[in-house]
């Protein structure tokens, strides 16, 4: 009985051992209940609620914070309200975001972690994670093809975070003097990605500095990849204005349409103006695990930085992104504050250990742990085999998809619903309508979105380890049931 127990009476409170333990005992109850619901496909993805309903307090669920602790009875029922109004990222028909999955030894791993709860700033207070950090970016490096899998990285707060290392480090690469005197230091920067790239590179462009109207989107081709013709004209353009050619970003991977810009025709010219080559491949990325699919990012090796989120593609919890970079030392020259009360230079022990520094935050999560942890209970061949099979679901898809009545590829690879069956044809309201059905009961989750002048379409992400055959036969099904109604 909990009702009488409060924060108080759990450790470090005397006698706090006992209520603390079946309390937290409760509390995994819980999660386990979830967990096993959430690959249990007779449940619902969500149980949609609008945010007013939310906010107004859906069967005695209270939002609003208090003044007075709450019994821990009455947090054991928020715990079990939370989890019920939220959205099951790991139920097999989720199909909504880019990351997705419920990964049992990375959920280990998270829990892990916050029992730990330290800071990755220095190996004083981190030092497994920090080595197990190193260790794991080393790897990855190596599946680049960077020689002997040397350079530098760290995981960071998301892929945009992590692009916005990119802009950062070619910045200081090219003009060092910015870090000290500002972008007066610099003349007129420009950077180059697709207009089909993710939108941080532009945020990275306002957020630094440079202004969105020097981030030059590129033209691509029907498959949504870069026409590397039109990056050197507008790098020839751009040098004409009097401007200066900084950086490029190749789409590993792209969000909509999961184009692979071509990486080697795009270094050659980076290699000929002599610009920083960076890849994003937040998405993209784990297919440098397949032996099958890893040419998709052929010429990899040659780009200066990359952006990899293993919360993506490789299904580990969120949040895990890193940016790697080939030149070693350069994250620290741009980012280093050498603040005296964290990163003294005469500790006990090899300060290059000392990694916070590097990174533009102070406090940086442990974000290395559960993914670690999956890599070992895995093996890279685990990580390879859960990448192949879903390329082999995507190639389900477009198989069932492509001559279906009622379904209009977007091009080879994405799918429009166009059926004059459906709701709106040929409308942008297709796949909104839809979509809020599909909410409203909850059943499967898929993401819509325009593209240019095509009309609003599903975008179809098949990156949930839970996910097979079934569940896109599903999908489709629901998708037809729904646009009848
Ligand atoms: N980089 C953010 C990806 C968002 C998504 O899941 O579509």
């Amino acid at each position: 009985d909990f009702s009488n127990l409060f924060a108080r009476d759990l450790l470090p409170a005397k006698n706090g051992e006992e209520p603390t333990i079946q309390f937290l005992l409760e509390v995994v109850d819980i999660l386990t209940n979830y967990v096993k619901k959430t690959f249990d496909r007779s449940t619902k993805v969500l149980d949609f609620h609008h945010p007013h309903q939310l906010l107004e307090g859906m069967e005695g669920f209270n939002l609003e914070l208090s003044d007075q602790p709450e019994s821990l009875e009455q947090i054991l029922v928020d715990c079990r309200d939370t989890l019920k109004y939220g959205v099951r990222t790991g139920h097999p028909r989720f199909f909504n975001q880019l990351s997705s999955g419920l990964d049992i030894i990375g959920l280990a791993g998270e829990w892990l972690t916050s029992t730990a709860n330290t800071n990755m700033f220095t190996y004083e207070i981190a030092p497994v994670f920090v080595l197990m950090e190193q260790l794991t970016l080393k790897k990855m490096r190596e599946m680049i093809g960077w020689p002997s899998g040397e350079g530098d990285g760290l995981f960071s707060p998301g892929g945009a975070i992590s692009n916005m290392y990119s802009v950062m480090i070619a910045r200081y690469k090219y003009f060092p003097e910015v870090k000290t005197k500002g972008m007066s230091a610099a003349p007129r920067l420009v950077l180059f990605t697709s207009e089909h790239s993710h939108y941080s590179i532009k945020k990275a462009g306002a957020a630094l500095g440079f202004g969105t109207e020097n981030v030059i989107l590129l033209s691509t081709d029907e498959r949504g990849r870069v026409i590397p013709a039109d990056l050197e004209a507008k790098i020839i353009d751009a040098k004409q204005k009097g401007y200066v050619p900084l950086f490029v970003n190749a789409t590993a991977g792209s969000t909509v349409y999961g184009a692979f810009d071509p990486i080697n025709e795009i270094a050659d010219i980076c290699e000929k103006y002599n610009l920083w080559l960076h890849v994003d491949g937040a998405w993209g990325g784990g297919l440098l695990m397949s032996r099958k699919h890893r040419h998709k990012l052929s010429g990899i090796e040659r780009a200066n930085s990359v952006t990899w989120n293993p919360h993506k593609m490789m299904g580990v919890p969120l949040q895990c992104s890193a940016i790697l970079v080939r030149e070693k030392g350069i994250l620290a020259g741009c980012n280093s504050m050498c603040a005296g009360y964290l990163f003294q230079p005469d500790k006990q022990y090899d300060v290059t250990y000392d990694t916070g520094d590097k990174a533009i935050q102070c406090g940086r999560h442990v974000d290395i742990f559960k993914f670690w942890l999956m890599w070992k209970a895995k093996g890279t061949i685990g990580f390879e085999q859960h990448i192949d099979k879903c390329l082999d679901l995507s190639q389900y898809l477009y198989n069932k998809i492509k001559n279906r009545e009622g379904y209009e590829m977007v091009f080879d690879g994405v799918v429009k619903i166009h059926s004059s069956d459906l709701l709106f044809c040929h409308s942008h309201q297709v796949a909104p309508k839809i979509k809020a059905m599909m909410m409203e009961s909850g059943t499967t989750m898929v993401g819509y979105q325009p593209q240019g002048n095509k009309v609003n379409f599903f975008r179809m992400v098949v990156s949930n380890p839970a996910a097979t055959q079934s569940d896109i036969d599903f999908l489709i099904d629901e998708i037809e049931r729904l646009g009848h109604d």
